[in-house]
Formats: structure tokens, C-alpha cells, sequence
């Protein structure tokens, strides 16, 4: 066991907290929205946290946008005009970039002091989106936005921080009736939905919220060791298509780190206390 000797950054999740150690603290500076921090630490890279969170790591950040962008990005045959809310560490944004038959990317983030920090701190993540015709950079609500769009987009994304002040909306039967709208008639939406290990009730209700609204519900999973319990969940909803199976053979991508083919359909097989968990 080694001793917890040197500097560290800790987020406290309900009864846990889970530290990294650290060279130095790069930043730390509250935007209009938010407290904004990033680390630089050991063994993960440099580290993003807001209001004490961790949102995104150099080192394990491909999992979360692999996994959030190419399932539904897959699912559907042929998606044209995609929407991503949230996001401003760029990470979303760049996976859409990678498929090539995408015409349009609106790119939706509240916070534009994240974007900021992300090009400074994480310019992996946000490499080539300014110069990329198709992103459309809307700094503003999200929430408003989806509601003022109708009948737009074939694959929205929201990513989300976790459901508090300022993201809750984004958990809610009212947001999620207005991203139903804003989907063309074959659309796909897909949100990251917390830790079935400290958040089943978050996942249950979102599960619910959903399953009112859209035809097809489905959760899955993957690792993400910067998250409290490492186990995170995704809730992809659509209004035809199962998001299970991979119709889009159009988007040739030559290499993923996280994703595999296998593996989109394999992320749906929940354990059984996650299965029981969102009944
Ligand atoms: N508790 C962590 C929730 C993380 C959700 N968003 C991560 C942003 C990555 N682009």
C-alpha cells in the first residue's frame, strides 16, 4: 500500500472521495457559472474539475467521449445534422467530427470560461473544432436552444455535468419532450446518466423520464476510473431505431481507443443489480 505522501486533489462524492496525486494545481477560477479547476497530476494527466467534480482527464477521456458519441452516432444509418449540449471541453464535438458524412454540428455549451480553459489546459481535446466548417459554436443555454429547435437534428448529444443547479434541467421530462421535437422523425438522442453504484435513483428517473417520451430506452455502460466507483452509465433513447444494433455503415473510422463494434453491442448487457436498479 503507498502512503499518501505529496499533493493531492480530492473530490468528495456523497460518502467518497477519491484523490489523485498531483504536480501542481494549473488553474483554479470561478466562472459565471461555476468553480473551474485543473490539475496536473501524476499519472492521469492534466485533470478538470468543476465545482469539485471531475469532469475530464487527458488519459482516460477517450472512453467517455467514444462511448457518449459512437454508439448513437452509429445507431443511426446516415446522421447529417447533429446537436451537442454541453460539452465545452470540446472532447464530444471532436468524436462528431470524425464521421464524415456529418454536414452540421450546433455546439451548445453555458459556459464558454470551460471552453477557454479545455484549449489551454486539454488542446487534444478541442484540436481542429475552430477550423472545422461544420461546428457551430453557440455559447449560450442549452436547454432554451433544444426548445426553440423543431424537427432538426438526426443525433443529439448532452454532456452534461452532474444534476445540480445548473445541469438539472437537463434530467427532466420537459427537456427531454423538447429534444423528442427537435429530432427529425428517425432521431437519436443520447446523455451521460450518472453511477449506477451512488446514483441509481438518478439513472431510474431518467430511464422513466424517457421511456414517456421516446420509443426505444436503453442504458449502457462503461469505465471511467476519474468518477467516483469507475462504472458510468449512458441513456440513449430514440424515436425508431434500436440503438443496440449498428446501422450506420457509411461512418468509416479507422481506429477507436474505446469503442469497438463488439463492444457497442456488448455496453448494453447490464449486471443484474443495474437491470434491477432502473424497473
Ligand atoms: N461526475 C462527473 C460527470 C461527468 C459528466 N461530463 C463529463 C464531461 C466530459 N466531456
Amino acid at each position: 500500500m503507498g502512503k499518501m505522501t505529496g499533493k493531492w486533489c480530492t473530490e468528495t462524492y456523497r460518502d467518497t472521495a477519491l484523490s489523485f496525486k498531483i504536480k501542481k494545481k494549473l488553474y483554479a477560477k470561478r466562472s459565471k457559472f461555476q468553480m473551474v479547476e485543473v490539475y496536473e497530476t501524476e499519472k492521469h494527466g492534466n485533470l478538470m474539475a468543476l465545482d469539485g467534480c471531475y469532469m475530464v482527464s487527458t488519459a482516460e477521456e477517450f472512453v467517455y467521449h467514444d462511448m457518449l458519441t459512437h454508439i448513437p452516432m452509429f445507431a443511426h444509418p446516415d446522421p447529417k445534422d447533429v446537436l451537442v449540449i454541453g460539452g465545452g471541453d470540446g472532447g464530444t464535438v471532436r468524436e462528431v467530427m470524425r464521421h464524415k458524412g456529418v454536414n452540421s454540428i450546433d455546439f451548445v455549451e453555458i459556459d464558454g470560461d470551460v471552453y477557454t480553459v479545455s484549449k489551454k489546459y486539454f488542446p487534444a481535446l478541442v484540436k481542429g473544432l475552430e477550423q472545422d466548417k461544420r461546428v457551430h459554436f453557440k455559447f449560450g443555454d442549452g436547454i432554451k436552444f433544444v426548445k426553440e429547435s423543431k424537427n432538426k437534428y438526426d443525433v443529439i448529444l448532452i454532456d452534461g455535468t452532474d444534476p445540480s443547479d445548473i445541469a438539472g434541467g437537463l434530467f427532466g421530462t420537459e427537456f427531454f419532450k423538447d429534444v423528442y421535437n427537435a429530432l427529425k422523425k428517425d432521431g437519436v438522442m443520447c446523455m451521460q446518466s450518472e453511477d449506477p453504484w451512488y446514483d441509481t435513483g438518478i439513472i431510474k428517473d431518467v430511464q422513466t423520464r424517457l421511456r414517456k417520451v421516446f420509443k426505444q430506452v436503453h442504458l449502457y455502460l462503461a469505465f471511467i476510473p476519474i468518477y467516483p466507483s469507475g462504472m458510468w452509465s449512458f441513456s440513449c433513447a430514440s424515436k425508431k431505431y434500436d440503438p443496440r444494433v449498428i446501422r450506420n455503415k457509411k461512418s468509416k473510422i479507422e481506429k477507436f481507443r474505446y469503442y469497438t463494434p463488439e463492444l457497442h453491442r456488448a455496453a448494453f448487457a447490464l449486471p443484474r443489480f443495474v437491470k434491477d436498479g432502473i424497473k
